[in-house]
């Protein structure tokens, strides 16, 4: 067993896998998105050898701070938080939480694809707010999803689990664009992979599935949304830094982008004063892909894992960057 380290904890972990972690290492819970907490999060790090968390910008700036940083277990499949090749010149592991997340993700873009397409959160408000009067007149019409042609940009775990979902719970057709892609066989026939302009121009909905990074940063323009087909939906449950968001709203306004329903924004949450926040065809949810109770716990402990696995010397499956 490797000798007391000392860890911190930058985003609320359940208590007995706190527990688990304090058993072998010194530990300082300090989240740094709270103000309160801030001061206490700035003086551990200089002695932080593991940090544990998620949804915090850990960027070279933030990290000269942690000189003696051995690991970063980070509570989340998108590493787009974490400045990669400062942490691989420093020599700093890098683990993440991918697999435990996918399925519920996946049922989170489709519940993103029934709200756009079925107007779910529309006509849910219109009960609420007492205005069902009479039977739902064609204004409130939403429009079939079975059927459609459903195009992926990203084709790794989501994306394929997505499919599964769209084609053979919706018999929907799969149009799929991802440089990286793998042929996924119990998809053979029903999903096919197509420059990405030929998804976007033949697909009924779009939906984003690929990580943020330097390459896909804005993919999303006025080109792409002008590819799109008349009346076409675009769901976005990756990240927000995908889509260039005035361009998405010309697409509504000005374009013939029917709706949009989103989960995750360029930045969260989601600014008061944002359009997109109050747009009568855009559903925005709060970023809850992964959030249940049963994918939230699973991610938490591959995490307390892999942490207490690197600070143990070894190389987790889940670590994207070997320390030197
Ligand atoms: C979480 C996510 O919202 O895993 C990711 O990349 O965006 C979500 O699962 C977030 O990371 C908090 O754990």
């Amino acid at each position: 067993m490797s000798q007391r380290k000392n860890v911190l904890v930058f985003r609320a972990l359940p208590p007995d896998l706190l527990e688990r972690i304090a058993q072998r290492h010194t530990v300082t819970v300090a989240d740094p998105r709270r103000a309160e907490e801030l001061p206490r999060f700035l003086a551990a790090l200089p002695t932080a050898q593991g940090l544990i968390g998620s949804s915090f910008k850990l960027d070279a700036a933030a990290l000269e701070r942690a000189p003696a940083l051995e690991v970063i277990s980070s509570i989340s499949v998108g590493v787009d938080n974490y400045d990669l090749p400062y942490l691989e010149q420093r020599g700093v592991m890098l683990c993440h939480t991918p697999g435990v997340l996918t399925e519920t993700t996946a049922d989170t873009l489709f519940a993103l694809i029934l709200c756009a397409s079925r107007r779910l959160v529309e006509v849910a408000n219109l009960v609420r707010e007492g205005r069902w009067v009479r039977n739902i007149g064609e204004d409130l019409f939403g429009w079939d999803v079975h059927g459609k042609t459903l195009g992926i940009l990203g084709f790794g775990r989501i994306g394929q689990a997505l499919a599964r979902r769209a084609a053979l719970g919706f018999n929907m057709r799969v149009l799929y664009h991802d440089p990286h892609a793998v042929q996924v066989a119990e998809l053979a026939g029903q999903a096919t992979q197509l420059p990405m302009d030929d998804v976007l121009r033949r697909a009924d909905i779009v939906a984003l599935t690929l990580p943020l990074t330097d390459a896909t940063r804005g993919l999303m323009g006025a080109r792409e949304f002008g590819l799109m087909k008349p009346g076409a939906l675009f769901v976005n449950g990756a990240r927000g830094g995908l889509v260039q968001e005035d361009a998405l709203l010309h697409a509504l306004d000005h374009g013939s982008l029917r709706a949009a329903a989103l989960d995750v924004f360029a930045t969260e949450p989601l600014p008061q004063d944002s359009p997109l926040r109050t747009h009568p065809r855009v559903t925005p949810l709060p970023h809850i892909g992964s959030a249940t109770h049963e994918t939230r716990r699973a991610m938490a402990e591959l995490a307390t894992d892999n942490l207490l696995m690197a600070l143990d010397g070894q190389r987790p499956a889940c670590a994207l960057l070997p320390r030197r």
